[in-house]
């Protein structure tokens, strides 16, 4: 195989499993970030603007688990575990994301990920499903006391990993739709989902891409301190 191209958005939870998984099985790649609001690349690419979208050996492919599914052809990562438990696992992401979303979208365009354009480009679309930013980020504490919830409910799966005492594909998707919060000011994981979660990232040397999560920029410090 030769060396993968991986186009993605690094806020996003899909392309953060891939890049998870990359770094776990020890992959080099090449990491293109697009910015969000081209939708001239994606759709050359594969015919859909959705990221992430794997160049490998000429071929593009933009499933996330399509994707995975091709650079684990060991099954390190447990897939059994996930297809036995894929009904339970998808209906919790989805329960996750629907909170980790309207929590951490305010907040992720402020980093430098985003420029004016691309930052004005993902707010009018994700309000159209979101509502309004402002109020997502007025409600912030409402979202952080139900998710807390959540991930409390988690505690009983883990083993240390989701029902097995090996890290697999499930922990690679539930820390992907997690660490995108590390931008919300005030949220805090519970201790065990925190430790879970620097632990996944110590196994695998995971590139975060800190530069891109940087968030001191003037306008996410107007926004964090809601004015
Ligand atoms: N099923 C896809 C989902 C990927 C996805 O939803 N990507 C989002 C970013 S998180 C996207 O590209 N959205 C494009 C847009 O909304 O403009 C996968 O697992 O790869």
């Amino acid at each position: 195989m030769s060396k993968m191209k991986l186009y993605h958005y690094v806020h996003c939870p899909f392309c953060i499993r891939v890049r998870l998984c990359l770094s776990l099985l020890g992959f080099d790649y090449i990491s293109i970030v697009l910015p969000y609001d081209d939708e001239v690349t994606p759709v050359q690419l594969s015919g859909v603007k959705m990221l992430p979208i794997a160049e490998i050996d000429g071929k593009y492919v933009n499933e996330s688990l399509d994707i995975i599914k091709l650079i684990d052809k060991n099954n390190i990562l447990s897939w059994g575990n996930y297809e036995e438990n894929k009904k339970e696992v998808n209906s919790l992401l989805k329960e996750i994301g629907d909170v980790v979303h309207p929590l951490a979208m305010p907040y992720w365009i402020y980093t430098p990920e985003f420029d004016n354009t691309s930052r004005s480009y993902f707010q009018t679309k994700k309000e159209k499903k979101r509502g309004d930013f402002n109020l997502l980020v007025k409600n912030k504490d409402l979202y952080i006391a139900e998710l807390q919830i959540k991930l409390n409910s988690l505690e009983k799966f883990l083993s240390p990993y989701f029902l097995s005492s090996d890290l697999g594909l499930i922990d690679v998707m539930i820390y992907s739709h997690l660490i995108g919060l590390n931008v919300v000011p005030s949220f805090q994981f519970p201790l065990f989902i925190y430790n879970y979660m620097r632990n996944i990232e110590e196994l695998s040397s995971f590139d975060y891409h800190v530069d891109f999560w940087q968030t001191n920029t003037p306008f996410y410090q107007t926004i964090r301190d809601g004015k």
